[in-house]
């Protein structure tokens, strides 16, 4: 075990490592051990942009490390598929591995290998725990390849069509910055270091627009909030685009010199007067025009792109259409102006490289399609899953049919996980998997460009193992033996570190974090430039325009119903990360509802409530708030069966629809109704709820 500052007497040591888990700010931690056992998790200052703090999740992260629903052995189900109190009996990881090995080779051999799904996303999100030994393994399969597009497909195809993935403006660059537009995204919540810059850009004398349905903490705290309609984000964008050509305020010198088809946005946006954008988005046209006239005026301006605004029918042309705001109003080239989106790819390294395996030209399955794939794909159809990195039971669109893929007799599934999650339930063999505190990983910050040295704190817990293990030991015993040859997470670690320039490998392994070549806090257009072919910036791709089916910036109009008006979304929020940490969760979920919406059906604070729409229903419990504009609704991202008082989440109600450009979900376009339901007491799943009278019935 690495420790930075020995072992004392007292068997009481600190590690230095970093925080892997799917949150943009890659925080570096400094972690205590006493007598082998955590006990404390803090911020260091080895990252400097993450400053020696660290959120409250990450703080007591020991409760899920030691928590009573860890897996602690591989086990192998007893009883049927998905029930809440699921029985698993313990067996030898050799058991475990030899009944997978078998169950693949049997199901590859009369199915074919695209009949096996691999299916992982976020997990600890490091460069080791994933594509690694695992991709390939499958790829040496030939399994089904999986896309993968809960998250930030919208966005990235965005960035990419338009910046090649031009590296963004980090945390510490917004106290240069003097207006700042945080659309669609919520740092108070979902990327905490980036707000006490801010607040000290603000103190300089900074303008703060937010634009959000809901009045997050930073709304509070704006000069502007516009709180749009979910999913009309698009319209508003081109307003903006349509005032900076109309009145001769786009940087035209900047546009002739870098940039492709201006003119093709010009011509889209045209459709969109304030008027009207303010109108569909159902905000002040007069604050509107003042935000248009603002990012118009100041320089630095800087927008910060969130994810929220991607999860829609029209995720993608808004972010199009949000990160092309810099190019058109001229504001790269000055610390603290142009834009910030994901930093994931800074860094000159390249997976592929390590990997080892070429990917193979098998069918495609878009992992928000996971409940229709399990029925509807043929020849061959999906008769083995190994999920891990995941649990898409509570996290993929449209849970009920996810569930019912899942409980499917003839489908083997493998969960492997740290604890029992709600898609563990659907196991036929659980995998115990280790913790960011007990493996090596390489941690890549997508906020702050900030690459660690994730390093064990603690021995493994119970027979945990680390993702490259497993899948280096799994392909052996498939007879795949020259696919990956680092057999333990530390030789893939050097493996893979080996493969990175000299500049990153030597800081990387001497003082556990690196730097790229462009440095830290890059300035747009002057240390960073497009990565497109041409380096130019393409404002309007002709291919992908012809490839979306409603074309490039074109608005969809909202998929709400007289049956079904209200918009459901279902954020972020400081308790969990995605569903990791929900198994802590002990209180029953509550909707936030403005206080209108509430009246108009009988609802006040505290009270039960059932969301419905034609996919399935959620009882919960009813905040009502005026911080949250009237017709949305917001449910938590990432909450648990047991959260609620149905043992339905937000994604029951969520359709499985993809956005315009990059086959992302749609979370935020569940359109619900809600009525009041007579109170249950919160007892798990076996809650039985009367519809009240003072709302007609209805047949669900
Ligand atoms: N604590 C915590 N941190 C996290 C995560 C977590 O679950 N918990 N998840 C991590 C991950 S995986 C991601 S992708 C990021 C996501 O982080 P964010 O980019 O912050 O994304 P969301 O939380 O989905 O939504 C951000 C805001 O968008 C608003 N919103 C919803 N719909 C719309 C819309 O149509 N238009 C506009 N303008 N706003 C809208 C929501 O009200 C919310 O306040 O956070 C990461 N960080
Ligand atoms: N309704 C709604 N749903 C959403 C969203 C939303 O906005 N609304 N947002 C979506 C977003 S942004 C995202 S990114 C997805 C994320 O969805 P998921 O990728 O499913 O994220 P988590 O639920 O955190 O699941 C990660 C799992 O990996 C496990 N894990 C962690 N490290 C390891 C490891 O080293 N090995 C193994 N084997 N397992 C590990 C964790 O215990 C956890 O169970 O959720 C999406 N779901
Ligand atoms: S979850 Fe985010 S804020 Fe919390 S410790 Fe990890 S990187 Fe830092
Ligand atoms: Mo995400």
């Amino acid at each position: 075990m690495a420790t930075s500052d020995g072992n004392d007497h007292r068997g009481h040591a600190t590690v230095d490592t970093a925080c892997p888990l799917d949150c943009p700010d890659s925080c570096s931690l400094s972690v205590t051990i006493e007598h082998g056992k955590l006990t404390g998790i803090d911020g260091s200052t080895r990252q400097a942009e993450t400053n020696g703090y660290i959120c409250g999740k990450v703080r007591r992260f020991d409760r899920r490390v030691y928590s009573d629903d860890r897996i602690l052995r591989p086990a192998i189900r007893q009883g049927p598929k998905g029930q809440s109190r699921p029985k698993f009996k313990d067996v030898t990881w050799d058991e475990a591995l030899e009944q997978v090995a078998t169950r693949l080779t049997e199901v590859r051999e009369r199915w074919g290998g695209e009949a096996i799904l691999p299916f992982s996303y976020g997990g600890s999100n490091g460069l080791v725990s994933q594509d690694t030994s695992d991709a390939a393994l499958f790829r040496r399969l030939g399994a089904s390849r999986l896309s993968r597009t809960v998250c930030a497909a919208p966005t990235r195809t965005a960035a990419r069509t338009l910046y090649g993935e031009m590296p963004s403006i980090t945390p510490s660059d917004y106290t240069h910055s003097q207006l700042i537009v945080v659309w669609g995204a919520n740092p108070s919540e979902s990327g905490i270091h980036l707000v006490p810059y801010i607040r000290e850009a603000q103190r300089k004398g900074a303008t703060l627009v937010v634009i959000d349905p809901r009045q997050t903490k930073l709304a509070l705290k704006a000069d502007i909030h516009l709180p749009v309609r979910p999913g009309t984000d698009l319209p508003v964008a081109l307003a903006l685009h349509r005032h900076l050509f109309e009145h001769g305020l786009a940087d035209t010198t900047f546009l002739d010199e870098h940039a492709r088809g201006s003119e093709r946005l010009r011509l889209r946006a045209d459709a969109w007067p304030i008027g009207r954008a303010a109108e569909v988005a159902g905000i002040d046209a007069t604050a509107l025009e003042e935000v248009a006239d603002l990012y118009a005026r100041k320089s630095p301006a800087v927008i910060r792109c969130g994810w929220g605004l991607e999860r829609n029918r029209n995720g993608g042309s808004a972010a199009l259409a949000v990160l092309a705001l810099p190019a058109v109003a001229g504001k790269f080239g000055v610390r603290g102006g142009g834009y910030s989106m994901s930093n994931l790819n800074a860094w000159p390294i390249d997976r592929e490289r390590w990997i080892g395996a070429e990917e193979s030209p098998t069918r495609a399955v878009n992992m928000n399609h996971l409940g229709r794939a399990l029925f509807e794909c043929q020849a061959p159809p999906i008769k083995a899953l190994f999920v891990y990195n995941c649990n898409p039971v509570a996290t993929m669109p449209d849970q009920n049919a996810v569930a019912r893929g899942l409980s499917r007799d003839d489908l083997f599934t493998v969960v492997f996980d740290q604890v029992r999650t709600d898609t563990a339930a659907y196991a036929d063999i659980i995998l115990p998997a280790t913790t960011f505190l007990e493996t090596y990983d390489v941690a890549k910050g997508y906020g702050p460009i900030s690459l660690q040295l994730v390093q064990p704190a603690i021995d493994t817990v119970g027979e945990a193992r680390p993702n490259v293990e497993v899948f280096a030991d799994l392909a052996a015993r498939l007879g795949l033996v020259d696919t990956w040859s680092a057999n333990t997470e530390a030789e893939a670690l050097l493996q893979i570190t080996n493969m990175m320039p000299n500049e990153i490998r030597i800081p990387l392994h001497e003082a556990g974090t690196a730097t790229p070549p462009m440095g830290a806090a890059p300035i747009q257009f002057v240390d960073v430039q497009p990565r497109t072919a041409d380096k130019k910036i393409e404002l309007f791709n002709e291919a992908l325009d012809d490839e979306t089916p409603e074309g490039l910036y074109v608005f969809q109009p909202d998929p709400a119903s007289d049956d079904y008006p209200l918009a459901l979304i279902s954020p972020a929020t400081s308790r969990t990360i995605c569903s990791t940490l929900g198994e802590l969760q002990s209180e029953p979920a509550a909707v936030e509802m403005h206080v209108d919406d509430a009246v108009e059906r009988d609802l006040s604070n505290g009270d039960t409530v059932r969301l419905f729409n034609d996919q399935g229903e959620v009882h919960c419990l009813v905040k009502v708030t005026d911080r949250i504009r009237k017709g949305t609704i917001s449910l938590p991202k990432g909450l648990w069966r047991k959260s609620t008082l149905n043992g339905s989440t937000a994604n029951a109600l969520v359709p499985d629809t993809l956005t315009d450009i990059g086959g992302g979900a749609c979370f935020n376009d569940a359109r619900v109704q809600a009525e009041r339901v007579l109170a249950a007491s919160y007892k798990g799943r076996d809650v039985t709820l009367t519809v009240s009278a003072a709302t007609a019935p209805r047949a669900h």
